[in-house]
């Protein structure tokens, strides 16, 4: 029986036992085993270090996460091993209700009137229709495709950006590092979803945020890499920003000294816009295992050179 090793994750004993329901033909471990027998199957999160290394005949690497980057930095999936990582239909809602809370919490003045709760003050905003508002989504993929849509379906003005060109239904798309600046301009909502990478690291600075409308929301369900905070923040200081949602930090957990923490006009989230799900990634999983094993390469591969 080909061995599954289902390592580094608080809940890896219920992702183990998902595993064997879905892969009754193999054998389900959690812990490195020390008989020398190959272990070709890691399912890692962020794997304890040396611990990929140390696994014989490791074929294929099972992120149980969509970003991938901490994998790549390790420098710890042997040469040669594809990592397959997380796409699932449970990471696509958690991310499209995620956004989707966020934007509209802004849109409809939520997150305003409950500080004018405060203050017993009776002040209607300016409530606008949804098609009044444009909201742009940086990367346009497996997450960043549906949420698009979805925003495009409540009503929204969307625009979504990417490296190649996409497509998706009701949406204006736009394609490579030229288009960035019009894909963002006059937007009143900005939604990251870029993987990190060193081309997307530091992408939303001050000119960036300067080119959105004035008093525009940031979403930032991503990376906290794509963000200079400094420059956020001083967009938040002097207007051009009214407000931002983030999940997603430089430094996580986020530091309890951190500016973000004590702002009213930021959302802290702590990572968990879109959370794997044992009931939805473990037939991803299996599935591209029974791949593997008929010779076929599983989707969701990563290509080490583009970093994501
Ligand atoms: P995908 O790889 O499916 O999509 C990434 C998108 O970003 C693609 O559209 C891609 O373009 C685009 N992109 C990448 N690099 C660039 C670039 N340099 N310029 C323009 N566009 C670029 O990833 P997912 O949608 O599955 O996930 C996105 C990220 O979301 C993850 O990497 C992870 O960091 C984050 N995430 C956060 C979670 C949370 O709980 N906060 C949960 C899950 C994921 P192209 O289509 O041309 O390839
Ligand atoms: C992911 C995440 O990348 O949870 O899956 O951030």
């Amino acid at each position: 029986m080909k061995r599954v090793l289902v390592a580094a994750r608080a809940d890896a004993d219920a992702f183990a036992a998902e595993f064997r329901v879905a892969l009754p033909d193999h054998e389900i471990i959690t812990n490195v085993p020390d008989d020398g027998l190959p272990v070709p199957y890691a399912v890692v999160g962020r794997p304890l270090p040396g611990l990929l290394a140390a696994l014989p005949g490791l074929e294929l690497v099972l992120s149980l996460n969509a970003g991938v980057e901490h994998l790549i930095a390790s420098g710890e999936v042997p040469a040669g091993v594809p990592i397959v990582r997380m796409v699932d239909p449970g990471l696509v809602d958690g991310m499209v209700e995620w956004v989707a809370a966020q934007v509209l919490a802004w849109h409809r003045n939520l997150i305003a009137y409950r500080r004018k709760q405060d203050a017993r003050a009776w002040e209607p905003a300016a409530e606008k229709l949804a098609h009044e508002r444009i909201v742009t989504v940086l990367g346009a993929g497996a997450l960043g495709g549906p949420v698009a849509a979805m925003l495009a379906t409540i009503g929204f003005t969307v625009r979504a950006w990417s490296r190649t060109p996409r497509a998706v239904p009701g949406v204006a798309t736009f394609a490579g590092r030229e288009t960035l600046a019009e894909a963002v301009s006059g937007a009143d909502v900005l939604v990251n979803l870029l993987p990190a990478t060193a081309d997307t690291v530091d992408l939303i600075d001050r000119a960036l945020l300067d080119r959105l409308a004035r008093g525009a929301f940031v979403v930032n369900g991503g990376r906290g890499t794509a963000i200079v905070d400094k420059d956020l923040i001083a967009a938040l200081d002097d207007g051009q920003l009214s407000g931002a949602a983030l999940d997603v930090f430089h430094t996580e957990p986020l530091p309890a000294d951190d500016p973000y923490w004590l702002r009213e006009d930021v959302l802290v989230s702590p990572h968990v816009a879109a959370p794997t799900h044992v009931s939805t990634a473990v037939g991803v999983m299996a599935d591209s295992v029974r791949r593997w094993e008929r010779s076929e390469t599983p989707p969701n591969v990563v290509d080490l050179d583009r970093g994501y």
